[in-house]
């Protein structure tokens, strides 16, 4: 194990109390974890069974934290992030009841919410390179829909085309999306498309009634086969156990390809949506928990982008530098998420000089339906470039 600190063989010179150490010194996965790391994506990305997971979970902080910082390095370069800024595209009014969400039409007389239709083209225009002129590499685009309609994708389309043609990568989260859909997204060049699974398969019922769980997995697996990159992660600290989190971690295993980026959102009690309510009433989760589950989502999708998302206004300096240890690598940047706060730009230019973290640079991809003039007819036509 060159260069990583074997967790499975302690240090004898130092001091260490048996009574309270967790008994990590028989588990060969644990020893051979940052070696395994080295060896195909594929495998590492498969290769946990539940007992590991939960193994994982258990070790000492410093352990987990060493272990995900030294597999992150692995993959990618130390010290760089992603940054993305997000725009609520359509806001409120949601015909789905995720007990979490500002923005369901069914906790709209508790939380007082001022719905808005879609936003005009320009003003999304006039976001993004607000967003690219703050030094964001991409730009993510919300609407609080089902679904999108048929008279909605012209729409999408047609910010997808003038996002990327800043020079943006471009992801956007519309709710479910069916084959033909997902492929006109991907034809007009969307990098990235947003659907998480927030929990576990088992506690799912108790966040959302209006849709099932394989309908999420549905949309992502229709993504997934558009070409467009995966974004799909969960919500840490709504009531559910760490068997939960465990699961969660196995439904991303269990996925042909692991998702390219995984927002880890720590949840925002919003007063007035039923699970924000029980939250605000019995007490928040530990933030330890939250970078817990970050680096053990490091570890088990060593490829993955891990974007620290929703609820980093609360935090502080120290607590996010312990959640970029943990191998996250990508923040929502912007004074806004959705519809809540953020944690502000000039915090967070300042949290990265601190760190010593540098911006990563956009590599949007090429839209595979390209306008061009017929030079015999002089009509304008398209043409579908290959993969
Ligand atoms: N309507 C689309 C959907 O549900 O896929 C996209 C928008 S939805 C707001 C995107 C994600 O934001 C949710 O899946 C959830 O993970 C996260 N989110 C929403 N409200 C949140 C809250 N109060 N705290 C933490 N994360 C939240
Ligand atoms: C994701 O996982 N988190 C972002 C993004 N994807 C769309 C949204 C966070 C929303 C937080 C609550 C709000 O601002 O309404
Ligand atoms: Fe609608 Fe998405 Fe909010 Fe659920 S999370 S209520 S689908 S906007």
């Amino acid at each position: 194990m060159a260069g990583l600190l074997s967790i499975s063989e302690p240090d004898a010179t130092q001091p260490t109390d048996a009574s309270t150490q967790p008994d990590t010194t028989n588990s060969d996965f644990l020893a051979n974890l940052a070696t395994d790391a080295t060896q195909t994506d594929s495998k590492v990305a498969t290769a946990y069974s539940r007992e590991e997971i939960a193994q994982l979970f258990d070790l000492p902080l410093m352990d987990l934290l060493l272990q995900a910082q030294t597999i992150h390095r692995k993959h990618f370069t130390a010290n760089e992030v992603q940054i993305s800024t997000l725009l609520s595209i359509k806001t409120g009014n949601c015909p789905e009841d995720c007990g979490y969400c500002s923005q369901s039409g069914h906790h709209r007389d508790t939380t007082k919410l001022q719905a808005e239709k879609r936003i005009e083209v320009d003003k999304v225009i006039a976001a993004a390179k607000r967003a690219k002129n703050s030094g964001s590499s991409r730009f993510c685009m919300g609407a609080a829909w089902k679904h999108p309609s048929a008279k909605d994708m012209p729409y999408v389309v047609e910010l997808i085309k003038e996002v990327k043609a800043l020079g943006l990568e471009t992801c956007m989260t519309l709710g479910m999306l069916d084959t033909n859909q997902a492929t006109q997204l991907a034809d007009a060049g969307l990098d990235y498309y947003n659907h998480n699974l927030d929990t576990s398969r088992s506690y799912y019922e108790q966040v959302v009634s209006t849709r099932s769980y394989d309908e999420r997995l549905d949309t992502i697996e229709n993504v997934r086969n558009s070409g467009i990159n995966v974004c799909s992660g969960n919500i840490v600290g709504m009531g559910e156990s760490r068997d939960d989190r465990i699961d969660w971690v196995l439904e991303l295993l269990k996925m042909p390809k692991a998702p390219e980026s995984i927002p880890v959102n720590l949840l925002v009690p919003i007063a007035g949506t039923p699970i924000g309510d029980k939250v605000l009433a019995e007490g928040q989760l530990s933030v330890l928990e939250w970078i817990r589950t970050i680096a053990v989502a490091r570890i088990c999708c060593p490829t993955s982008y891990v974007r620290l998302s929703a609820g980093r206004e609360s935090l502080s300096d120290s607590e996010q530098a312990l959640a970029f240890m943990a191998g996250a690598n990508s923040f929502f940047y912007g004074d806004k998420l959705l519809t809540t706060g953020n944690a502000s730009q000039s915090g967070d230019d300042r949290l990265m000089r601190e760190l010593g973290l540098t911006k990563q640079f956009a590599a949007p991809r090429a839209p595979k339906v390209l306008p061009v003039m017929d030079a015999m007819s002089g009509h304008q036509t398209q043409v579908v470039l290959a993969d």
